[in-house]
C-alpha cells in the first residue's frame, strides 16, 4: 500500500504553497493526503489533486495511519507536536526552527546529505531556514568538488520571509510613497508612512520601503542576528564541515518573495569560472544565468514561483586566491521552505 502523507499546518502560507507543489506533481508516491490544521481551519475544503480535501484539527489522532508528516508551523508547535506525530508511528519533517540543530535530528537539502534522512534516532528530519537554503544546493555542488574552506555571505532577503505579515507591510509601504517625492532631502520615509496612517509597529523595524534594512530575524549576543546565526550553524551541519568559517550579514530589501545572496566562498583549491560553471550546469537544480555580454544574471522578482536555484555573476575574486565570487536568488516560499520539504518526503517515500 502508498504510505500516507499529512501537512500539517495546511492552511498556512507554506502549506498552501506545499499544496500547490503536490498539485503540480506528474505523479505522486502518496495514498491518502491527509491536511491538518488548528480548529479554526478544520473543516475548510482543499481540492488536491482534483479531489476535494476536508481539513482535519491538530490532534493525536489526526496522525493516525500517517506515515511521514510534514509540519510548517511555528516553532513551538512543531516542538509540541512533532513528538506527537512520532508516537503516532509517523516520520516528522518539519520546517520549523525547533529541531535544526538538534545532533539527534539531521538538517537534510537532498541533493547535498539525502543519505542522513534515515539517520533519525527521534524520528524528526528538519528543514533549513530559507536564508540557508537559498544557496546550498550551489555551494553543495561547489563543495563537493572543490572543498569549502570559507563563506562569507551577504543576504536581500524578501518581505515574504517575515510571513503575509510582512508581505502586508510592504504593499501597504509601497502605496504610501507611491507617487511622493520621498527618500529625499526634506521628503522622510518614515514620515511618509506616518502621515499614510501606517502603524509605528513592523515587522522590519525601520521602514522598507525605498529602502534596505540591516536586520533579519532576532537579535543575539555581541551584535549577531538570529538569521545570521542560522546561516552559520546550518551551513556547517548540512556541508558536513563544523569548522567551517563563516561571516554573514543578513539585510532585509523591498522585494516580495525570493531571497537573494552574495556569497564570497573559498576552497581548497583555485576555481576558474569555467570549471564552477561546468559543476553547476551539472547540477540539475541550479539554473546558471550567467552572461555579462548580454546582461543576463538572475534577479529575485524574475525567479518567484520557480523551483531551482539560479546562479550568475561568478566571478574569480581578484585578490582572493582560491575564491569565487557569485549571485544566487531562490524563491524562499518554493526551495526555501515547501518544496525542499517535500522533496524530503519524496526522498524518504523512495
Ligand atoms: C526570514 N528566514 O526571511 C526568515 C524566515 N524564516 O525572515
Amino acid at each position: 500500500t502508498k504510505p500516507t502523507l499529512a501537512i500539517v499546518g495546511a492552511t498556512g502560507a507554506v502549506g498552501t504553497v506545499m499544496i500547490d507543489i503536490i498539485n503540480g506533481r506528474g505523479s505522486v508516491p502518496w495514498g491518502e493526503i491527509r491536511l491538518i490544521a488548528s480548529p479554526r481551519s478544520a473543516g475548510k475544503k482543499i481540492t488536491v489533486r482534483g479531489a476535494e480535501n476536508t481539513v482535519v484539527a491538530l490532534s493525536p489522532e489526526a496522525f493516525d495511519g500517517v506515515d511521514i508528516a510534514l509540519f510548517d508551523v511555528p516553532d513551538e508547535v512543531s516542538a509540541e507536536w512533532a513528538p506527537i506525530a512520532v508516537e503516532r508511528g509517523a516520520i516528522a519533517v518539519d520546517n520549523s526552527g525547533a529541531f535544526r540543530m538538534d545532533p539527534e535530528v539531521p538538517l537534510v537539502v537532498p541533493e547535498v546529505n539525502a543519505a542522513q534522512v534515515h539517520e533519525r534516532p527521534k524520528g524528526i528530519i528538519a528543514n533549513p531556514n530559507c536564508t540557508t537554503l537559498s544557496m546550498m544546493a550551489a555551494l553543495g555542488a561547489l563543495h563537493h568538488e572543490f572543498g569549502l574552506r570559507e563563506l562569507v555571505v551577504s543576504s536581500y532577503q524578501a518581505a515574504s520571509g517575515a510571513g503575509q505579515e510582512g508581505v502586508d507591510r510592504l504593499y501597504a509601504e509601497v502605496a504610501a510613497v507611491a507617487g511622493k517625492q520621498v527618500g529625499v532631502r526634506g521628503g522622510d520615509v518614515a514620515e511618509a508612512l506616518t502621515a499614510a496612517g501606517l502603524p509605528e509597529e513592523t515587522p522590519f523595524k525601520a521602514p522598507l520601503a525605498l529602502n534596505v534594512v540591516p536586520w533579519a530575524g532576532s537579535r543575539k549576543d555581541d551584535g549577531w542576528t538570529s538569521e545570521e546565526l542560522k546561516v552559520r550553524n546550518e551551513s556547517r551541519k548540512i556541508l558536513g564541515i563544523p569548522e567551517l568559517k563563516v561571516s554573514a550579514t543578513c539585510v532585509r530589501v523591498p522585494v516580495v518573495t525570493t531571497h537573494s545572496l552574495a556569497v564570497h566562498a573559498t576552497f581548497a583549491q583555485d576555481v576558474p569560472v569555467e570549471q564552477a560553471r561546468r559543476v553547476f550546469e551539472a547540477q540539475p537544480t541550479v539554473v546558471l544565468q550567467d552572461d555579462p555580454e548580454r546582461m543576463a544574471f538572475p534577479t529575485p522578482a524574475a525567479v518567484v514561483g520557480e523551483e531551482p536555484t539560479y546562479v550568475g555573476r561568478i566571478r574569480q575574486a581578484l585578490d582572493f586566491p582560491n575564491t569565487l565570487d557569485f549571485f544566487v536568488c531562490g524563491d524562499n516560499l518554493r526551495k526555501g521552505a515547501a518544496l525542499n520539504t517535500y522533496e524530503i518526503a519524496e526522498t524518504l517515500a523512495g
